[in-house]
């Protein structure tokens, strides 16, 4: 189960030990974007086992052509792409120094435009779905996972929107 980058990783880690049993391929050391090839790859060496990735909102954009090699190579990915519209993490750091200049807070959200992925994953021959609730994100994970090949789920849950 390859993590994505920053925040799903620290939150898989709190639920990880509950979970069956598993790999995970986390994010070596901190260069981001490595999340979907790393799902890719693993699909591609153990095409017997289902793959997820929990993958975050800007970083995906760093390799998101990875989906379209997982569409060609028909791997079992299930991409729960978690959007909290912006770099979170970035956002942190910037709170705790915290003299950001007003001007620069809009370089760290990912919106104006704001990014459909389900669209994206469509359009590059993904299937993919959006859930806006937790019931949503629940149930199309379960279809997901029980379909073969690739898919994609827009986690679109507590993003912020101030
Ligand atoms: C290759 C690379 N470029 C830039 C950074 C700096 N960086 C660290 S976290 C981050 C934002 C990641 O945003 P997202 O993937 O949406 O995760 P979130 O922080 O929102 O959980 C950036 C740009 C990095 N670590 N590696
Ligand atoms: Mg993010």
């Amino acid at each position: 189960m390859p993590e994505g980058d920053p925040s799903p990783a620290g939150a898989f880690a709190e639920v990880a030990p509950g979970a069956a049993r598993h790999d995970a391929l986390g994010i070596t050391g901190l260069a981001i974007g490595q999340g979907l090839p790393v799902a890719l790859g693993a699909a591609i060496a153990a095409p017997d086992r289902p793959v997820i990735a929990l993958q975050a909102d800007g970083s995906a954009m760093y390799t998101i052509s990875a989906l379209w090699t997982m569409a060609r190579e028909r791997a079992d990915v299930t991409v729960v792409l978690l959007d909290n519209a912006g770099y979170a993490s970035i956002r942190r750091e910037a709170d705790r120094i915290g003299d950001m200049p007003q001007r620069a807070a809009p370089l760290i959200e990912l919106r104006n435009p704001a990014i459909d992925f389900a669209a994206v994953a469509e359009g590059i021959g993904v299937p993919a779905t959006s859930a806006d609730t937790t019931d949503e994100l629940a149930w199309q994970f379960e279809a997901a996972i029980r379909a073969r090949g690739p898919h994609l789920i827009h986690a679109r849950i507590g993003r912020r929107t101030d």
